[in-house]
């Protein structure tokens, strides 16, 4: 009801205000918006040479000309790949148990391309999937997209099929050539699928070898993140002789882990290692968030964040002012951020500590710590998680003025 949205609404109104880092507002106001949605793709690959070849030697150059924030971490629970979709075009959590996708796709929601359509974008997906997986269908129109160029708008051969689906490589290479026809400025979002559990990649396709450990899925989750990386490249290339590449911005999220913590043992000994903790394993929630702006330098970032963060962040940079949302994140690059990210189990990390299975661990050695350290966020934390919830489940965001506007 009313009252359900005035009690979370008082809630966000006295979270952190983003003092706005003046410098970027706007930075890439009028551009077109290029979305990535990296499978399955987790931090501890960039910068990683295994048998001294580089594991991401595309991403790696890129990070160089562009924002690159090491400590992000992903917030997907059950939904995998449309839960990531789901935080980054809402600044909401996810649901704790099921997808949002499947259970409340009627609801309204403030989402990203709602938001710039009105300003006169036009927002579209790609994915060469079925639209009725995770129910694309029907969420992509409330989420406020345009165009989903699905499966069937792909040339999908057994040639340029593997694992679950068109190749990565072939996957932007068509998309490229569809986007050439949108109007601009747009509001796109890629969603790549070579590097999915199982990690199945033939000989041929490989560019570096198989890793070797115990665990197959770590394995060959090394040649399939290769694969990806190499289709990025090429994507890249292509926005460039499309023309396209200039006034884009590009934003590149890893979505959720692909090795599990049934791989610790094989985890341990690519990270050089004795052992995995559950601190460590919180750490390898982390998720790469590159964000490239044509012809700036960029930065590395140390920001303690979560995807929560890229809603007010992509559109304080295209220089939207996001008063009066009810967004769970803050603009990454505002200076007085509290190094607060909370996960979907209610695992958290500040910048000292990480909590999680109700344990609290020093950053500094990777132990157990004194519970008082991890204390004044605990409450918080849980709060920021229900009064989300709250919003998805009562769909309260249908009795906010702002909504209604859209
Ligand atoms: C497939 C995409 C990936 O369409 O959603 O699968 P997921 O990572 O969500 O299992
Ligand atoms: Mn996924």
């Amino acid at each position: 009801s009313n009252d359900d949205l005035a009690t979370v609404e008082s809630f966000v109104k006295q979270l952190p205000k983003d003092e706005n880092n003046k410098k970027l507002f706007g930075a890439a106001k009028g551009y077109n918006v290029v979305l990535v949605s990296m499978e399955s793709l987790q931090s501890f690959v960039i910068d990683r040479r295994i048998e001294g070849q580089e594991v991401t030697p595309y991403l790696n150059r890129l990070i160089k000309e562009s924002f690159y924030f090491e400590n992000f971490y992903h917030q997907t629970g059950q939904g995998k790949t449309s839960d990531a979709e789901f935080i980054i075009d809402t600044s909401l959590f996810p649901l704790p148990s099921g997808a949002v996708f499947f259970s409340n796709a009627q609801n309204v929601y403030d989402s990203t391309p709602n938001i710039l359509k009105k300003l006169g974008y036009y927002p579209a997906v790609f994915h060469a999937n079925n639209r009725s997986f995770w129910n694309r269908g029907n969420m992509y129109p409330t989420m406020g997209y345009e165009r989903f160029f699905s499966s069937s708008d792909y040339n999908i051969t057994e040639d340029n099929t593997i694992g679950w689906g068109l190749n990565d490589i072939s996957f932007f290479r068509q998309s490229v050539e569809k986007l050439r026809g949108l109007p601009q400025p747009f509001y796109s979002k890629f969603i790549t699928l070579t590097n999915h559990y199982p990690f199945n990649l033939s000989e041929k396709n490989r560019l570096i070898p198989e890793y070797a450990s115990g665990s197959m899925t770590l394995n060959r989750y090394i040649p399939t993140v290769r694969y990806m990386d190499e289709a990025l490249k090429i994507f890249f290339e292509e926005m460039k002789s499309a023309g396209l590449y200039e006034h884009s911005i590009f934003v590149l999220y890893g979505d959720h882990y692909g090795i599990s913590h049934k791989h610790h043992k094989a985890m341990a000994k690519l990270l050089g290692k004795g052992k995995i903790n559950w601190y460590d394993h919180v750490q390898l929630q982390r998720v790469p968030l590159i964000i490239h702006i044509p012809g700036m330098k960029g930065k590395r970032m140390g920001t303690i964040s979560g995807q929560v963060d890229l809603k007010p962040t992509l559109l304080h940079l295209l220089g939207v002012n996001t008063d009066g949302q009810l967004n769970f994140g803050l603009d990454l690059f505002a200076g007085n951020r509290p190094e607060l990210a909370v996960l979907r189990d209610g695992s958290f990390i500040t910048d000292r500590n990480v909590f999680t299975k109700n344990r609290c661990y020093d950053k500094a050695t990777g132990m157990v710590t004194e519970p008082a350290d991890c204390e004044p966020f605990k409450e918080e934390a849980v709060k920021r998680l229900t009064y989300s919830d709250s919003i998805v489940y009562g769909d309260l965001l249908r009795f906010a003025n702002r909504a209604k506007k859209l």
